[in-house]
């Protein structure tokens, strides 16, 4: 052999050795990231994950923290899974739940986002992911409802493909008109393949061993929908709080959401799961079959708002059930108000109304012409605007959607889930939450606020009968200084009230006898007094319990 060959095959040799070593350290290091894989927290995963999340976010593009409505830079700066306080009882871990096999308890979850931003919505995933059992994990499905970052969802495919490999499975769409979160939602459960689906929001952490409490009590009864119990975030600090236990979900005669005391039966716990007449907001788990005997979301619904309550009420009739189980934990922000435009829909312009209003008076309008058959006339009286609104659907449309099933009146309604919606009360005309549009009136530290009505502790007030005060359950009373000035005060007795605390309700209106003037919140976010303006929205205030003054 000559020296020029034997020196070529002495090269050859030695790529093929270095390429083989390449090959065996690729296997070594893919299997360890496949052990590992749903392990988010072990260092080598952390610092692989880093790198990659790093990257990520770096393409958020610039936006004003208002944009978002909560603290984008905060989060930015705090890892992909941080580790997060066990919020349930502690005997929601010895717990003997009772599962489902895995092969029949396949979950597909669905998340439709528009403008969330990178990190938010990549730790929505990444928690969901690496806090859930891996074999009951099926698939994601994650829908871009047009964000204006054209480029998020290409680069959440990479990534995720990246970190995850192929478990779970990943469906990506672009909606590349915007459709709402109605939509999006139907049409990713249209294309899940799971046994169960989970509609999640974009901007959540789900919580250590969420998945189990729920698969259990679907797996006793399946015609039920669970709502996990929701721990709020707060937007600015990004803290992880707890959720409060005592409350479950409902809504008034303008089909509103309201949070309403929680009823205990002798003995109860109250880590135990319990019925509820709506979901806690719209995170819900449900079985794939009996979502779509119900027909799904009810299309007609537009852009946001109302599919909830909708879906409570039309599973409650048609024979479901719902629950919150406060063994699942899940954390969601709860922002002051919305992050995203609403497309027009009609002439909104004529009604005085913004479009987002505009758009949750046509869906519950829809709601009250499809469900509440003679009670309609309740939810007109508190929301006539809803008159004039074009629905351009016919009969048949509006009742098509009431599903194959039989489903009960709302008189039924009435009597099982929600009996207190026809309260008679002799000491109080209305009671519990207060609501202008989508903002409730809260006290904190005497100050007053107009807060998310799907926080938690937000105040419960009572509108007393004969004396017309207001008070929260402290013994505060809504009052006016000086002419004008709102404030909380102690409750005044006798003819003291007259000038200073005593509120009459007109239709909707909160007028205050003192200074003839409305309780009106005209910057969306503070509450004022200023001239009686019949159907202004920002003087229309919606208690969870309106009695029959509202009703006779
Ligand atoms: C609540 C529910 C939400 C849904 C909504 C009413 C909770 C925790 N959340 O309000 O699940 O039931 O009420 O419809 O109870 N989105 C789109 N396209 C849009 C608008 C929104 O995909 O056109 C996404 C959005 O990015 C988010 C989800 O839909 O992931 C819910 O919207 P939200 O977070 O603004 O609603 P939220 O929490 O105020
Ligand atoms: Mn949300």
């Amino acid at each position: 052999m000559s020296g020029g060959r034997r020196q070529r095959l002495l090269l050859n040799l030695c790529v093929i050795f270095i390429l083989a070593c390449l090959l065996l350290q690729l296997t070594v290091l893919r299997a360890t990231f496949d052990d590992t894989e749903l392990d988010l927290t072990s260092d080598l995963q952390h610092d692989y994950l880093d790198v990659e999340w790093r990257e990520f976010i770096a393409h958020t593009p610039e936006q004003p923290d208002t944009f978002f409505q909560y603290n984008r830079q905060l989060s930015d700066k705090l890892a992909a899974v941080r580790s997060l306080p066990m919020t349930r009882h502690d005997s929601c871990n010895t717990r003997n739940y009772q599962l489902p096999h895995v092969s029949a308890a396949q979950l597909s979850v669905v998340i439709s986002f528009h403008n969330e931003a990178r990190s938010i919505l990549l730790r929505t995933i990444c928690t969901l992911i690496s806090r859930t059992s891996h074999d009951y994990l099926h698939e994601l499905i994650i829908i871009d409802d047009c964000s204006d970052d054209a480029e998020l969802l290409v680069s959440l495919d990479g990534i995720l493909r990246r970190i995850f490999h192929a478990h779970p499975a990943f469906i990506f769409r672009r909606n590349r008109q915007r459709r709402g979160l109605i939509w999006s939602r139907n049409e990713g459960a249209r294309v899940a393949s799971g046994h169960y689906l989970l509609f999640l929001d974009s901007h959540c952490e789900v919580n250590a061993g969420w998945l189990e409490p729920l698969l259990d009590r679907l797996a006793l009864n399946s015609s039920r929908a669970v709502s996990p119990l929701l721990d709020p975030i707060d937007p600015e600090t990004l803290s992880y709080l707890a959720g409060n236990v005592l409350l479950k979900g409902g809504f008034d005669w303008s089909l509103h959401f309201h949070w309403l005391p929680r009823q205990f039966a002798d003995g109860e716990r109250a880590e135990e799961a319990y019925k509820s007449p709506a979901f806690a907001g719209g995170i819900m788990m449900i079985s794939r079959e009996w979502f779509f005997k119900l027909l799904g979301f009810n299309p007609h619904l537009q852009i946001w708002g109302g599919e909830s309550i909708e879906f409570a009420i039309k599973l409650w009739l048609c024979g479901g059930q719902i629950e919150i189980v406060p063994c699942s934990r899940i954390g969601h922000i709860f922002r002051s108000r919305h992050a995203f435009e609403f497309p027009a829909q009609f002439e909104e312009q004529q009604q005085q109304l913004d479009t987002a209003q505009a758009t949750y008076l046509r869906n519950s309008k829809i709601i009250a012409e499809s469900w509440l058959d003679e009670y309609k006339y309740l939810f007109y009286t508190l929301k006539p605007a809803a008159k004039q609104i074009p629905l351009n659907l016919s009969q048949h449309e509006l009742a098509s959607i009431k599903t194959g099933q039989r489903c009960q009146r709302f008189d039924w309604f009435l009597r099982h889930v929600q009996p207190d919606l026809k309260v008679h009360n002799a000491k109080f005309s209305a009671l519990g939450t207060l609501r202008n549009e989508d903002r409730c009136l809260h006290v904190e530290e005497s100050q007053l606020l107009l807060v998310s009505c799907y926080r938690m502790e937000i105040t419960q007030w009572r509108l007393h009968r004969n004396t017309g005060q207001l008070s929260t359950g402290h013994k505060r009373c809504l009052g006016v200084l000086n002419e004008s000035q709102l404030s909380m005060q102690p409750c005044l007795v006798g003819t003291l009230i007259n000038h200073t605390q005593r509120w009459q309700r007109r239709d909707t209106q909160l007028l205050h006898a003192g200074t003839h003037l409305c309780l009106d919140n005209p910057l969306k976010n503070q509450l004022a007094l200023s001239s009686c303006r019949a159907l202004a929205a920002s003087q229309s205030f919606q208690f969870a319990l309106e009695m029959e003054a509202q009703t006779n």
